[in-house]
């Protein structure tokens, strides 16, 4: 049988980073079938695209994965596929949650023909078992324990993702127009990916808006050093059979959450000399050590992704995610900051606690650190999370179903001491602020002293992650912004191209040395 993954697009940024299910539900299919990816974000179609490309290619099971905020899409093109005639199964944390919506078993249209809930690593190779003999259930969910919890699957023994033979294509990140040019003139960047890697599952801190707590549970399993270190080196040997960059994000919720086993398996890196340059999520309090910090340097950290959430200790207090103190957030960044690591902060406005002028207090506070890439949401009840039964019960839903009409960046709910629309200019107002011409010329000027390469993808993430809030999705908004940030893009060109020639001297040098002997002999 021939089985599609689709992930559907965001509708808002292009492909960032392909999704990791897809890739492990592939290397889990039992052999016998073939399993062909697309994903919207990089390959956008749309309902009747998805059709015929279902029918061109004689796809006989369609498994479709969204998080909350893309499935009202995803159930778009799982009908469109349905009305076909071809079986869909829908998995990941939104259906989970809401089992009943995909199956129409809340009163509304059938969208899905089985799902799959929770990790879907044991059920899966069942799920393409029943689909080729077309006896598909409505429901696969892992086996349960005494206590009535899913068993989650140990990651002891973690399938090989072939990332090393993959077809990558549609995951490049070089604009199409510059590779020609960037190959030709061997620098070594005529692909770059960005890859998700896992370590391990599960996050024992139950903070009140989120859902992983309650999908991968409170106990964390990890992977074994040795199969992290073996995926890294493949990716390594294929950067350089390709000429290319890669570069890995490890999207375990917290990579630290066990810093002995963090530690052992950074050192596990460097000894093996497995280094790519990579990003991962840590909470601050975990950075306090000194000694995991250098490790993450020497293994090749460069961006740590910290949900910072707010400066206001009330509302880490209220989202139950007080073991994250703001006052030591700029100590944190400094200690990152010193070895070249920067950050990605994460903030959300709209908490019980926000009061109007929250944006330029969380800015001004921001200014106060290392630069890195602060990133703004605003508080969403996400379904079966602590948050969505407490504002629930309190009667403060204005959306109880915002997924089904998506409205990027309006609450779904409205906050204690604000309005809605305040939410959402605050929110306005911290991306134009952080992300303006002149704010992205101050924080490479405040690094000015950073190697090249530190400055350069700071100024090149800046320009990405301004479009997670900004629509720049076309050659025009991009040429727009590139003359609007000129000043530190043009200083780093110059920059570049000294180097560029000191370099290119230096290898002459050795030639011209012997061209000059040479004329010395003939003059003999
Ligand atoms: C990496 C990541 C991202 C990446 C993007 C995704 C990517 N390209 O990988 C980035 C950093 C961009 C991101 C952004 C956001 N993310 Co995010 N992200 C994650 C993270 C940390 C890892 C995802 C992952 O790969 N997990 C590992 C895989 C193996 O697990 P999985 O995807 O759940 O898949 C398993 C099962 O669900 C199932 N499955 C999944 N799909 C399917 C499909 C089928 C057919 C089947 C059978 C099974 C199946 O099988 C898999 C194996 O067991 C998760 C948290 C987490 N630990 O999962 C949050 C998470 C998915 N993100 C979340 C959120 C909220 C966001 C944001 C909205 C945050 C924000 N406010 O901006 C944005 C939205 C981005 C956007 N514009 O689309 C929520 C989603 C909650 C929900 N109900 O939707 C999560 C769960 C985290 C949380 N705090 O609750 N995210
Ligand atoms: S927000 Fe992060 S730390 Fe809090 S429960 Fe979710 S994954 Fe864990």
């Amino acid at each position: 049988m021939k089985i599609l993954l689709y992930n559907p697009d965001n509708g808002v940024t292009r492909n960032f980073m392909p999704h990791l299910w897809m890739f492990l539900l592939q290397a889990l299919t039992p052999p016998g079938h073939e399993v062909l990816l697309v994903d919207g974000n990089a390959r956008a179609m749309n309902e009747e695209e998805l059709v015929r490309f279902v029918r061109e290619e004689g796809i006989g099971l369609v498994g479709i994965g969204a998080m909350t905020r893309m499935v009202a899409k995803a159930y778009r093109m799982a009908d469109a596929v349905r009305a076909a005639g071809v079986p869909v199964v829908m998995g990941g944390p939104h259906v989970t949650e809401m089992p009943d919506e995909a199956l129409g078993r809340d009163g509304g249209t059938r969208h899905a023909d089985a799902v799959a809930l929770g990790e879907a690593d044991e059920t899966w190779p069942q799920i393409v078992a029943d689909a080729a003999r077309g006896e598909l259930k409505d429901v696969y969910q892992p086996e349960v324990d005494a206590k009535g919890n899913d068993r989650k699957p140990s990651l002891q023994s973690y399938p090989s993702i072939p990332w090393e033979t993959l077809d990558l294509d549609q995951f490049n990140l070089v604009p199409r127009v510059a590779r020609p040019l960037l190959e030709r003139m061997g620098s070594g960047w005529g692909t770059f990916h960005l890859v998700p890697i896992e370590t391990g599952r599960g996050c024992p801190y139950g903070c009140e808006f989120c859902t992983v707590t309650g999908f991968f549970g409170d106990s964390i399993r990890f992977r074994t050093n040795e199969s992290v270190v073996d995926e890294l080196l493949r990716l390594k040997a294929r950067a350089r059979r390709e000429r290319g960059q890669i570069a890995v994000f490890f999207i375990d919720d917290n990579l630290a959450i066990n810093i002995k086993r963090t530690k052992s398996l950074l050192r596990d890196i460097i000894k093996a000399n497995a280094q790519l340059p990579w990003v991962a999520q840590i909470s601050a309090n975990l950075l306090r050590d000194e000694e995991l910090v250098d490790l993450i340097s020497e293994s090749g950290g460069q961006w740590i992704f910290i949900g910072m959430e707010s400066i206001d200790p009330a509302n880490m207090a209220d989202v139950n995610k007080n073991f994250s103190k703001p006052g030591e957030y700029g100590a944190v960044l400094n200690r990152l900051a010193q070895r070249n690591i920067y950050a990605i902060t994460s903030f959300i406005f709209g908490m019980d606690n926000d009061t109007s002028g929250v944006a330029e207090r969380t800015v001004k506070e921001i200014n106060s650190w290392p630069p890195g890439l602060p990133v703004f949401g605003q508080l969403t009840p996400f379904p079966a999370t602590p948050l969505y039964d407490r504002l629930a019960k309190a009667g403060r839903l204005a959306r109880p179903k915002h997924w089904m009409d998506f409205a990027p960046f309006w609450m779904a709910h409205t906050p204690l001491k604000m309005t809605i629309q305040e939410a959402r200019d605050e929110t306005d107002s911290a991306w134009r602020t952080s992300y303006s011409p002149e704010r992205n010329a101050e924080a490479i000027e405040a690094i000015k002293d950073a190697p090249f390469r530190y400055r350069l993808s700071h100024i090149i993430s800046r320009m990405f992650f301004r479009g997670i809030y900004f629509p720049q999705m076309n050659k025009r908004a991009w040429a727009k912004l590139v003359f609007q940030n000129r000043k530190p893009i043009l200083s780093l060109t110059w920059e570049a191209i000294g180097m560029w020639r000191s370099s290119r001297k230096n290898k002459l040098e050795p030639q011209d040395e012997k061209a000059a002997v040479m004329d010395q002999r003939e003059a003999a």
